[in-house]
């Protein structure tokens, strides 16, 4: 049985392999953000992170486009102050987000544009249809990247190409940001659900413990020195050889079966 929660401006569902399906629901305005959308996705990041139910977390958008980014027209408050807009509606959606210590996978159905890009980039995984845009919009209106753009995005492609994508305001098909490295899978548009479910059902079934630690490692790796990175890998390998997970990895191995982990 699918379970949905109701929301007004996403849509919420629990599938029953164990994907939680967010979908910025407002078509009208290609999915772009307001207060409400922006609170009620941190609401929902920490739903799904809470929920023993769900092993994957799937964001899209409905309709044609992923999200065209801040709609510009509601909340006139946040032109009004970027930095507590900012501050007060995205950064907790964000790291509510980053809170969740389960796979997260954004399905680009079209245009991701502005903070819209850059939801795409605070999810781990990116499928994208060939027919999706990824526009940095920022430049285009002279501000800065922001909603974590500044952070990921050069991580993934670099600085150099992000420099040019961002201040000379390219934009990139799903072909060309696969070829750029922005994107882990990209299809025809018509298959892009058979890509997802595929890439999804991958991913229930890995460790829930030892896919948040590595993630964890790969966030604080990059700015130590190799010492400190061996000292936090030994943590973490202690804790991971510790579970109940690494027991059934050597077992399954032992009896030649796929491994069914719990995330104990
Ligand atoms: O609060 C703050 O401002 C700070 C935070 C900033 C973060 C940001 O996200 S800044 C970037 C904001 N986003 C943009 O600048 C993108 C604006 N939109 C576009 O450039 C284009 O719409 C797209 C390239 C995304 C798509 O183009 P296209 O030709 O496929 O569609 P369209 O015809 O332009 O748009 C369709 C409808 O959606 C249209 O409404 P209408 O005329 O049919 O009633 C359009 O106005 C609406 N729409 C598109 N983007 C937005 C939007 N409405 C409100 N806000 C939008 N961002």
């Amino acid at each position: 049985m699918e379970q949905a929660t109701k929301f007004e401006h996403i849509l919420y569902e629990v599938k029953p392999e164990g994907s939680a399906w967010i979908t910025l629901n407002r078509p009208e305005a290609l999915n772009s953000f307001t207060g409400k959308m922006l609170a009620e996705l941190a609401q929902a990041f920490q739903q799904a992170g809470q929920d023993a139910a769900v092993r994957v977390v799937v964001i899209t958008g409905a309709g044609r486009a992923f999200c065209a980014g801040q709609d510009l027209r509601a909340n006139p408050e946040a032109i009004q102050d970027l930095q507590t807009w900012l501050a007060t509606t995205y950064r907790p959606m964000l790291m509510s987000l980053q809170g969740i210590k389960k796979p997260t996978v954004a399905v680009v159905n079209g245009v991701a544009a502005g903070a819209g890009f850059s939801l795409t980039l605070a999810c781990d995984f990116r499928v994208a249809s060939s027919k999706a845009r990824f526009i940095p919009a920022f430049g285009k209106i002279a501000l800065v990247p922001d909603s974590g753009m500044s952070q990921f995005l050069p991580r993934l492609i670099g600085l150099s190409r992000s420099l040019e994508l961002v201040s000379l305001n390219r934009d990139l098909n799903g072909d060309e940001a696969f070829a750029w490295g922005l994107v882990n899978r990209v299809s025809p548009p018509e298959q892009l659900q058979e890509v997802t479910a595929g890439l999804v059902d991958q991913l229930t079934q890995v460790s829930p413990l030892a896919y948040s630690l590595t993630r964890e490692l790969f966030q604080r790796s990059p700015g130590l020195d190799l010492a400190s990175a061996l000292i936090l890998e030994e943590d973490y390998q202690g804790r991971a050889g510790a579970s109940a997970d690494f027991k059934e990895g050597l077992a399954a191995f032992e009896e030649k079966r796929q491994p069914r982990f719990s995330g104990k």
